[in-house]
């Protein structure tokens, strides 16, 4: 098959690279030959199976595989030492977490307030949560919630009882915050050509109180949990790189502009651009796995000492904790380690008439000012696989208004309610495979790749007209390319 001669190049660099932790190299004392057997052993062994380069989503990330395991699989060539801390970090993230005290002190700290027991509940299959049916209370979702203004480091303001976000669960004698219910309403349009559709708008109420009442104007913003794929490469992208591609002003005047969200870095403790989450609200994966950590499962952890309550839910307050922190460094490192070198898989039927025919309208329709089809990575110490790449994530990794319909009218740093960051896309079409549902948005409310592509508006309206006014056999290939991603 076609072999693209840059990413041929790029992978002998790599193997060089690789060699110091090749276990040849080290038993052999003639170390050219070592060397020479070395690299041969590593090219053959970090090659990945031949593919047409634009099957390779992630360059030397990517894997081969369409199953429901598609998300679930390491980056290839990890080390022996990298491929234990992966293992470690796969069990951390399936594991069920218990309350203190436990005779597993390694994983007791649970709560007081949880949203799930474990990461996976959520990223099933490390892949993507839906939305409960309707009428019914959110359980692999979120809902994070503020007061107006913005806390000391500009980011959402929490509310002083509820704290940042909803906790559905609690451990037994303390009470549940809320449950949280989605209801929808029906948003009727049509087709240029005349074929109506039908969108649903969620609505959203919060049920059993737990800790007396809140405002009408409380702030809220409804999350599902995107894949947890390729999270390595896109955290390697250069911010110069992203900043480039940034037309705040939209300077170009395209009707596209993009930004990055500036946000606290509690590691470094400044304002660094943000990447991860719906509204780029994290800048790295270690503090967004930390958040979760910590929100989601109410474990503190060295970034985030804290248990997630305020000290107005006493009942909270006088629970026993599962050590300080409850999550020790070396499980954080492991997970967030996890997180970030989870494979990418490949793209499937690129050839297929239908997929190229849809890939040209992909771009006829400029979705890609947003959804960015190449990005090359910037170097990742230790993970030669992950440096370098020519990647091709459907992202920019920037904040864009996408219109009133979308919004949560919710600031999050420099984040306004009608901007959300360009979710990455590959993978997209292995959600299906691999959580059995067509779930999309931030929210979850476009039941399939249809109604995510209508909910578009502000500087992607133009795009969305463009498919709007597609004849359908067009559309239907648009549609297509996705499911290829
Ligand atoms: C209650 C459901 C839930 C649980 C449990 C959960 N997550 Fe998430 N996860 C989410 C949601 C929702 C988001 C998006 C957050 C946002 O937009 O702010 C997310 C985002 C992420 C991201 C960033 C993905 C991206 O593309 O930006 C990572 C990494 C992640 N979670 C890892 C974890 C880990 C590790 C755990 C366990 C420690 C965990 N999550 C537990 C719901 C969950
Ligand atoms: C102005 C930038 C922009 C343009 C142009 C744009 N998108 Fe998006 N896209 C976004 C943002 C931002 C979101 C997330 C919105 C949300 O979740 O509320 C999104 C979400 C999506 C999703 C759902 C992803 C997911 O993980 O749930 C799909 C599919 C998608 N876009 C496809 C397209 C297609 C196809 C086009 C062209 C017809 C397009 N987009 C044009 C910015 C853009
Ligand atoms: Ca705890
Ligand atoms: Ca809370
Ligand atoms: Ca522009």
């Amino acid at each position: 098959m076609k072999r693209n001669p840059s990413t041929g190049s790029s992978r002998r660099e790599k193997a060089l690279t690789s060699i110091p932790r090749c276990r040849w190299s080290l038993l052999t004392s003639a170390a050219t030959v070592g060397i020479w057997l070395c690299l041969a052993l590593s090219l053959d062994a970090s090659e990945p199976p031949p593919a047409d380069p634009r099957e390779l989503s992630a360059g030397d990330a990517t894997v081969i595989d369409a199953s429901r395991q598609a998300f679930s699989l390491p980056v290839p060539g990890l080390t022996e030492v990298q491929k234990s801390a992966f293992a470690v970090g796969n069990s951390f993230f399936n594991l069920n977490w218990v309350a203190a005290p436990a005779s597993t002190a390694a994983r007791d700290g649970l709560g007081p307030h949880f949203n799930a027991r474990s990461c996976s509940a959520c990223h099933l299959h490390d892949g993507r949560s839906r939305p409960p049916e309707p009428g019914g209370a959110m359980s692999v979702m979120l809902l994070r919630v503020s007061v107006a203004g913005t806390n000391a480091h500009g980011g959402p303001r929490p509310h002083p009882v509820y704290g940042g976000q909803i906790q559905g669960r609690a451990l037994p004698g303390v009470p549940a915050e809320a449950d949280v219910v989605v209801d929808f309403e029906p948003v009727r349009g049509a087709f240029a050509d005349g074929e109506a559709f039908e969108l649903r708008r969620p609505k959203y109420s919060l049920r059993n109180l737990g800790y007396g009442p809140v405002p009408a104007n409380l702030l809220t913003s409804p999350r599902v949990a995107p894949a947890v794929i390729g999270l390595g490469l896109l955290e390697a992208v250069a911010v110069e790189h992203l900043a480039a591609l940034a037309d705040p002003r939209d300077r170009d005047g395209d009707g596209i502009s993009g930004k990055l969200n500036q946000v606290w870095n509690a590691a470094t403790q400044r304002l660094e651009p943000g990447r991860f989450g719906w509204k780029a609200e994290q800048p790295t994966v270690r503090q967004q796995v930390a958040g979760a950590f910590n929100g989601d499962m109410g474990l503190t952890t060295s970034l985030f000492p804290q248990e997630n309550h305020s000290p107005a839910q006493t009942a909270a307050t006088r629970q026993p904790n599962g050590g300080s922190p409850e999550v020790s460094d070396q499980i954080l490192d492991s997970v967030a380690f996890y997180s970030r070198v989870l494979a990418v898989p490949a793209r499937r039927s690129v050839d297929e008439p239908l997929v190229r025919r849809g890939e040209e309208i992909f771009r006829a329709a400029r979705c890609a000012a947003c959804h960015r089809e190449q990005l090359t990575t910037g170097e990742v110490p230790g993970l030669p696989q992950l440096s370098r790449q020519t990647i091709r994530p459907y992202t920019d990794l920037l904040l864009h208004d996408v219109g009133e319909g979308l919004s949560d009218n919710r600031p999050a740093f420099t984040a306004e309610g009608r901007e959300w960051r360009t979710p990455p896309l590959w993978g997209i079409g292995l959600v299906p495979k691999v959580n059995g549902h067509s779930f999309l948005l931030h929210d979850g409310r476009a039941r399939n790749l249809t109604e995510a592509i209508l909910w578009h508006g502000g500087e992607a309206e133009k795009s969305r007209e463009v498919f709007r006014e597609l004849p359908r056999a067009d559309r239907e290939a648009l549609v297509k390319f996705l499911e290829s991603l």
